[in-house]
């Protein structure tokens, strides 16, 4: 069910936020301030100690040398519970990409997702926290 709510803005702040939309894509201001409630939900659920959250970890490396290859992947059998899916691309020659799903205590797969990025050899790494969906 939608319920329609007005808002007062002052008009330099919405001329900001409806340049900063149309920047971003969207096609109305619904649309935009929806997410933004969303964003905010989602950034609650992840400072609360308890409950499920979703997380998504990007990794680039080498595959060679250093054994990380063998370091990510037992690191993530040790944790097989907390990761949900993985999907492993080969960049090039030398540079894989890796997209990990994390799924549990927020605090549990943000200390996993910072463990993942801060391995020896990994060049470059995100940690994305996101949400199941459920409560938003
Ligand atoms: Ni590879």
């Amino acid at each position: 069910m939608i319920e329609r709510i007005g808002i007062s803005l002052e008009k330099k702040l919405l001329a900001q936020f409806d340049a900063l939309i149309r920047a971003k894509g969207y096609s109305n201001r619904s649309e935009a301030v929806r997410d933004l409630i969303r964003d905010k939900l989602v950034e609650q659920e992840w400072t609360a100690p308890e409950g499920e959250a979703v997380a998504t970890v990007l990794l680039v490396y080498e595959h060679e040398g250093m054994d990380l290859s063998q370091r990510l992947t037992a690191l993530e059998h040790e944790e097989f519970h907390r990761v949900v899916a993985s999907m492993h691309v080969h960049m090039d020659h030398d540079n894989c990409l890796e997209i990990l799903v994390l799924r549990g205590p927020g605090r549990d797969i943000q200390r996993l997702g910072e463990r993942l990025i801060s391995l020896r050899g990994v060049k470059h790494g995100r940690f994305v926290p996101g949400t199941t969906g459920r409560k938003i």
